[in-house]
């Protein structure tokens, strides 16, 4: 049974000016077009409110990326607002289903959108579905601008759904969704997928623009590839975390695509779409086997785009290190986290020893990979002191070349949300935002202003000498006079390291 002729639009509500293809949607479009569906993608992307600051604006401002902007390298925001964009798209090709992609800090534009075809065919269903549609599902099921909610994964929702939608029959029974009808049907789990039994990516629904990805001054026409799916850790501020409780059943979330599988994608796609770099999506790219890792250091260099890998620090041997170099790995974010290990025992499920931290740091230091430390600030009940045992075991890599420093946000479907909420330090209704950005928490005792602070002056803290400290502390504060100090420190530091 086929879902042929279907119109189905699929929506993906994007932070402004964040490019990367999102390997969900895309997946999601390859599946509907096998079915005979007609798919479009109404994408948010270069819809970019006024004074909104971008999350890679956000990045350089604290110093933790090169400064690079899209107009400068040609590609400029579209005119309009998002919103009459979307409604004339709709009006004018009339989709029969409409599915919205969305993750908490996107959920306000998803309502946006929704109301602005608030009065087009009600018989049309409108489903979200992605990580937010998954773990605040109770939360908004009860929302008019929604009909449906995919709880898990897409592939067989959306397939099964519009196959009933094409053949005329009301949706009911199918696995992972939440329907509406009066009441909410709540339907079970589907088995997860093999990630090799999916189709590959379908890219035409998106702009030539969308593949840009500016660094170090220039574009890399940049592809996503699914290498697996979720993580084998349970890290407690980390969707992950959610996902494989809501799939303990299945054995968790945690899923490896076959490297030749993976492989085949990628030199097809490097071909037709002239790709130049790779965004490899794995969240712990050096937690696997030695087999698989030894597999795609043989096949990789076919592939040969360069790209960038995040890795736990305990997966960092010399033996791992010197097979990314020899397959063209670029650099390597390393997740910190936070600098004290009893805290990130209990606050986060990471029980490796600072001193193991800094011998993989040491590691990486000898090879010519670009180093990245991934920190995270203003956890619930961290303190001041804590984050300074953050910037304290920065101190010790012996070479990091960006230090990186993310605010905390309490994301649905992670345990640090419910310890936020259990603390008071957030109402259950709440959305979280974006973590390049800014808290939503209200702790006692550390301010959203004292992060923000704490977070600009990140690097400063950990590559200057301490004997700049008081000045640097000065430089936190949101004022005319720490702004003009911020700034001076911030030229100083970019001139000495880069
Ligand atoms: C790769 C990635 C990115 C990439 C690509 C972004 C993208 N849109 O895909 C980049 C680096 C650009 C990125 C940016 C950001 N990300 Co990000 N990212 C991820 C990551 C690691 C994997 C996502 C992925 O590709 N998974 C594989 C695909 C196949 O799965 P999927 O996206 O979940 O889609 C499936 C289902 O969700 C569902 N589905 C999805 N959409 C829809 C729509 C419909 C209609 C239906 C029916 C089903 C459906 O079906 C899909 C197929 O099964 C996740 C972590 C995670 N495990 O989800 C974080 C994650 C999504 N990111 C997160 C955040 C916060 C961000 C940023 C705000 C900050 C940042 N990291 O810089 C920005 C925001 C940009 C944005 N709007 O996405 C958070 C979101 C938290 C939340 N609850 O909202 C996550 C969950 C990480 C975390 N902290 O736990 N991200």
């Amino acid at each position: 049974m086929s879902a042929n002729g279907l119109r189905v639009l699929l929506v993906n509500c994007n932070t402004p000016m964040d490019n990367l293809i999102p390997a969900g949607v895309s997946l999601l479009s390859a599946v509907l077009k096998a079915e005979g569906c007609q798919v479009r993608c109404f994408d948010t992307t270069f819809y970019r409110p006024a004074d909104f600051v971008t999350g890679d604006e956000a990045r350089a401002m604290t110093l933790q990326v090169k400064r690079t902007s899209f107009s400068e390298l040609g590609i400029h925001p579209k005119p309009g607002a998002a919103e009459d964009d979307f409604r004339a798209l709709v009006a004018g090709w009339e989709p029969d289903l409409i599915g919205f992609s969305v993750i908490e800090c996107t959920h306000r534009l998803a309502l946006d959108l929704a109301r602005a075809i608030a009065d087009y065919r009600p018989e049309v269903p409108r489903i979200w579905g992605n990580v937010h549609a998954t773990f605040a599902a109770e939360r908004i099921v009860g929302a008019p601008e929604l009909d449906m909610l995919c709880v898990g994964e897409g592939e067989v929702a959306i397939r099964e759904l519009a196959r009933a939608l094409a053949h005329g029959r009301r949706p009911s029974g199918i696995p992972n969704l939440w329907i509406k009808n009066g009441g909410v049907e709540r339907n079970a789990l589907a088995p997860l997928v093999r990630l090799d039994d999916l189709p590959e990516q379908d890219w035409e629904i998106w702009e030539r623009e969308r593949f840009f990805k500016p660094m170090g001054g220039r574009i890399w026409v940049t592809g996503t590839f699914e290498m697996n799916r979720g993580c084998p850790y349970s890290c407690m501020y980390c969707v992950n975390y959610g996902l494989n409780r809501l799939y303990a059943e299945q054995g968790g979330y945690f899923r490896e695509k076959s490297i030749p599988v993976l492989v085949r994608e990628m030199l097809d796609k490097k071909k037709r779409y002239g790709l130049e770099f790779a965004y490899l999506v794995a969240e712990s790219f050096l937690t696997t086997t030695r087999q698989r890792l030894e597999q795609f250091a043989d096949l990789y260099p076919a592939v040969g785009l360069p790209f960038w890998v995040e890795a736990r620090p305990e997966s960092i041997t010399r033996e791992k290190v010197a097979l990314l170099e020899r397959c063209g790995c670029e650099g390597i974010s390393i997740g910190v986290e936070s600098g004290s290990h009893e805290f990130r025992r209990r606050f986060m499920n990471r029980n490796i020893p600072n001193d193991k931290m800094v011998r993989a740091m040491g590691i990486l230091a000898d090879s010519r990979l670009r180093v990245s430390a991934n920190n995270v600030i203003g956890f619930p009940t961290e303190t001041r002191d804590l984050i300074f045992e953050t910037i304290e075991l920065n101190r010790r890599f012996p070479r990091v070349n960006g230090v990186m420093c993310a605010i905390y946000n309490p994301y649905h479907g992670t345990r640090l949300r419910e310890i936020a909420e259990a603390e008071g330090y957030i109402s259950p209704d709440e959305v979280a935002g974006d973590y390049r950005k800014e808290t939503i928490m209200r702790m006692p005792h550390l301010s959203p202003d004292e992060i923000k602070g704490l977070q600009r002056t990140f690097p400063l803290y950990v590559k200057l000498p301490k004997a700049r400290w008081p000045e640097i502390r000065r430089a936190e504060a949101p004022t005319p006079e720490g702004d003009r100090i911020y700034a001076a420190l911030a030229q100083e530091y970019t001139e000495r390291h880069g």
